[in-house]
């Protein structure tokens, strides 16, 4: 061996070692290391030590969601190009009222500008919104801090400082009690509008009170010159704490909301409402002849409200029970394997007039131990029924004829990845999808078009088979269904 070659493969040995001891110096931190708190941005020591220093030693208040979290939120208000800082403080702890601050740089330093009451103990989120051309407000959600209260507040803010001659100032220009706040920008007007649900307390022809809930549509007004309440809808639900709002484009101008509302803690059921110019209203009028949201979409909380196929509007799952089944005659509605729940995916018709209502769009088989829909073809409605084997996850589609002469169509499996009793693949499926739980397969059990005989009529036709790519396309494991 060469002095050339000893050298090099004492080089590379040598390398080597001090790659790996600067490896592993990288990897291992000491547990103080880890215990240290991360570094704080200098800039909000200062804007710390000019509140303090302002207001003494007060306890800071951070938004509890949202996307402005930070005890010290920086945003440029005024449109300035500099920011400013906002943040909410409890002074002490006797008064455990929140309030809100606005620090600027009028001369190059931090200074607290002014604080403000708010409203309630806590702060719920912070947005910040252009509802006109001038300027950008920002919008706060307060928690009551009051068990009983039916609603929270929220108050939305301005903030000027665009003239010498006047002092910067920090005023609030609109509160408004509210449960949920969704901000809805439309295309042509290219500014936000905010639709508020909240809780009220409305009283019969009886006297006796009862819980209700309203939709309120706060926009800027350009006559009134101020932010206001242009339009409400009083709601189906005697509560909107726990529902779930979901805002679909209509047009380039207007917007479908869909509200799932909890019923209890089992079921829910969705109201449609349409935001179109000024007005905010029920997409259903109750002239409709599905004026009863409740009947037409009550189900199992399993089933919220979600976009199946992808294609930007939303299809609204429907579990009818036998009653409903009996009005809205669908023949699959009647499964009642108890591995099985028959989902009815409808889809709003919206041509703004009474006729608005729910159409048909999916007619699936939920299986639930396999977690995974399967759309019923068209042509399989009314002739095909299906029923399950290995527990539960199998689906096996065949004719409805009697029992004698019952062809088998389609085997669709739900394998659960690393389940130990499960786990041989039915001999013949195919793998047609797979989730992080699960592998899906299926098996074309038929070839060709089956003949089926209908029973009352004696009647035979040609049912259409499903292959397996086909089965691709029409199985949808629920963890893949996008939701809000
Ligand atoms: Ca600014
Ligand atoms: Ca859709």
């Amino acid at each position: 061996m060469s002095a050339l070659k000893k050298f090099l493969i004492i080089f590379c040995a040598l390398l080597i070692v001090f790659l790996t001891a600067c490896q592993s110096l990288d990897i291992q931190a000491s547990p103080e290391d880890l215990m240290r708190p991360p570094a704080v941005d200098p800039e909000q020591n200062e804007i710390e030590r000019v509140l303090r220093e302002n207001v003494g030693n007060v306890r800071l208040k951070y938004p509890k969601r949202g996307n402005y979290r930070s005890a010290f939120i920086t945003y440029d208000v005024d449109g300035d190009g500099q920011n400013e800082a906002i943040v909410f403080f409890a002074s002490d702890i006797q008064d455990s009222r929140v309030r809100i601050c606005i620090l600027d740089k009028p001369n190059g330093e931090w200074e607290l500008m002014q604080h403000l009451g708010g409203e309630g103990t806590e702060v719920q989120e912070v947005n910040f919104q252009k509802f006109t051309d001038d300027y950008v407000n920002i919008v706060v959600g307060y928690e009551s801090g009051d068990q009983l209260a039916l609603n929270d507040t929220i108050v939305v803010y301005s903030y000027r400082n665009d003239s010498p001659a006047n002092a910067p100032y920090l005023r609030d220009i609109y509160r408004e009690e509210y449960k949920q706040i969704i901000t809805l920008r439309r295309q042509e007007r290219n500014y936000d509008e905010l639709l508020v649900l909240n809780n009220s307390w409305v009283t019969d022809s009886d006297g006796a009170g009862m819980r209700s809930a309203a939709a309120v549509l706060v926009r800027y007004d350009e006559q009134e010159k101020a932010l206001g309440k242009v339009s409400e809808c009083n709601l189906s639900a005697s509560s909107v704490d726990d529902s779930k709002i979901y805002i679909q484009e209509l047009d380039k101008d207007n917007f479908l909301a869909y509200i799932d509302h909890v019923v209890d803690k089992n079921s829910i059921f969705t109201e449609s409402l349409v935001i179109k110019e000024n007005s905010v209203r029920k997409a259903i009028r109750p002239e409709s002849s599905q004026r009863d949201d409740f009947f037409y979409t009550k189900r199992s909380a399993a089933f919220p409200t979600s976009d199946i196929d992808g294609d930007g509007k939303y299809e609204v799952p429907f579990t009818p029970d036998k009653s409903a089944a009996e009005i809205i005659t669908d023949p699959l509605s009647r499964i009642s394997d108890g591995w099985l729940v028959y989902v009815l995916w409808q889809e709003l018709f919206w041509d703004d007039s009474v006729a608005n209502k729910y159409v048909p769009k999916y007619r699936t088989v939920y299986n639930e131990p396999g977690q995974y829909f399967f759309i019923i073809p068209d042509g399989w409605l009314d002739f095909v029924s299906v029923r399950t084997s290995r527990e539960g996850r199998e689906m096996i589609f065949s004719t409805k004829n009697t029992r004698s002469n019952s062809k088998d169509l389609l085997s669709v499996f739900a394998m659960e990845k690393g389940n130990e009793t499960v786990s041989v693949v039915p001999e013949g499926m195919e793998l047609i999808a797979g989730t992080d739980g699960f592998d899906y397969y299926a098996d074309a059990l038929a070839t060709y078009p089956v003949e089926h005989t209908m029973e009352s009529t004696g009647k035979v036709i040609k049912l259409d088979v499903v292959s397996v790519p086909e089965a691709r396309e029409l199985l949808m494991p629920k963890s893949k269904i996008t939701g809000p």
